[in-house]
């Protein structure tokens, strides 16, 4: 396959730690008006040496560069979602500086966190372009940051799989808060963007519907499933993704889709909340936290934020049922 590791992209060899929208306020808000983010952005020139040329620290003006200027853009959204909606300044909430660095290696098919920072590759131009397009994409290697300073989700198996989710979650949100949309006008997708015409697909994942995001002669079929009954049984190491957190991913990527149209609205608001909740409450989980036990996290949490046996618990319940996980 064109990225040289297992499935459709090549994931690092050593597994690194871990306009118009409606900005309404739902929690409890902790960030003053006039706190902003702190970014920097790196060039590491086709070279693999972090972080790389710095070239365009916070509040400069945009550059020529796409790449640059999309992950100053990608990253100013995500502060904005964590600190306006849900109160929180920053990955650490103690604005804590957020750090890219594009133009990673030589036709690199992939971004990470490495525990410090987040790190785009321009991917290879002949399935991937480069992977600063998708804002989900970008706000998904944000929220491994916020997942590492907060649930601390082991990246294995089935915890492995939750913080994947986590990561899709806040990628789809941001996306979705950035277009201003609902959840029926949402399109679920993380890394729409990415792909050349070449390729036979619509994106890297698809939340709404896991296994359908593409059927590529070359890059195979998504490996997604949406419900246990279908849970993907992988050695824990590295050489078959932690034992599929890309993969399993999918079931509770689906139960957040499930919980937050059934609610409707905005996905950052009600269904947003239960999960920043649940991933940002000291005690509410586990770091080796498996899907029953995160389900049952996010159960309390909304129970505490929205009542005992009202529209929300019920909505979250049917949701984590319907992908098999009874609650
Ligand atoms: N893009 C992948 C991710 O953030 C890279 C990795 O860490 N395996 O999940
Ligand atoms: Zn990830």
């Amino acid at each position: 396959d064109p990225g040289g590791g297992q499935g459709i992209i090549a994931w690092p060899m050593q597994q690194r730690a871990g306009a118009g929208a409606e900005r309404q306020v739902v929690g409890a808000v902790e960030v003053p008006a006039s706190a902003t983010p702190d970014r920097s952005v790196h060039d590491a020139q086709q070279r693999t040496e972090l972080p790389g040329r710095l070239v365009r620290a916070e509040g400069q003006p945009p550059t020529a560069d796409a790449s640059v200027d999309e992950a100053y853009d990608g990253l100013g959204a995500t502060w904005e979602v964590l600190a306006r909606v849900y109160g929180r300044d920053s990955l650490d909430g103690r604005g804590l500086p957020l750090l890219a660095t594009v133009h990673y290696g030589r036709s690199y098919d992939n971004a990470f966190w490495d525990g410090r920072q987040m790190v785009f590759g321009d991917g290879d131009g002949v399935y991937f372009v480069g992977f600063t397009r998708s804002v989900d994409v970008v706000a998904h290697e944000l929220a491994h940051g916020l997942t590492q300073y907060t649930a601390g989700l082991t990246y294995v198996g089935q915890p492995g799989a939750l913080n994947e989710s986590a990561s899709d979650v806040w990628g789809s949100l941001v996306r979705q808060w950035v277009r201003g949309q609902t959840v029926e006008e949402a399109d679920w997708l993380i890394g729409a963007e990415l792909f050349t015409d070449r390729v036979q697909g619509v994106a890297l994942r698809s939340m709404a519907a896991p296994g359908t995001a593409y059927d590529d002669p070359v890059l195979g079929r998504d490996p997604q499933p949406g419900h246990m009954d279908d849970y993907v049984v992988l050695p824990h190491d590295a050489d078959n993704d932690n034992g599929g957190v890309h993969v399993n991913s999918g079931i509770p990527n689906r139960a957040f889709h499930l919980f937050a149209t059934a609610l409707g609205g905005h996905a950052w608001e009600r269904a947003g909340q239960v999960w920043f909740d649940t991933m940002t409450t000291r005690g509410s989980i586990p770091r080796d936290a498996d899907f029953l036990r995160f389900a049952a996290a996010t159960v309390t949490a909304a129970e505490r934020r929205y009542g005992e046996r009202g529209e929300v618990e019920q909505a979250l319940r049917s949701a984590w049922a319907g992908v098999g996980i009874e609650v």
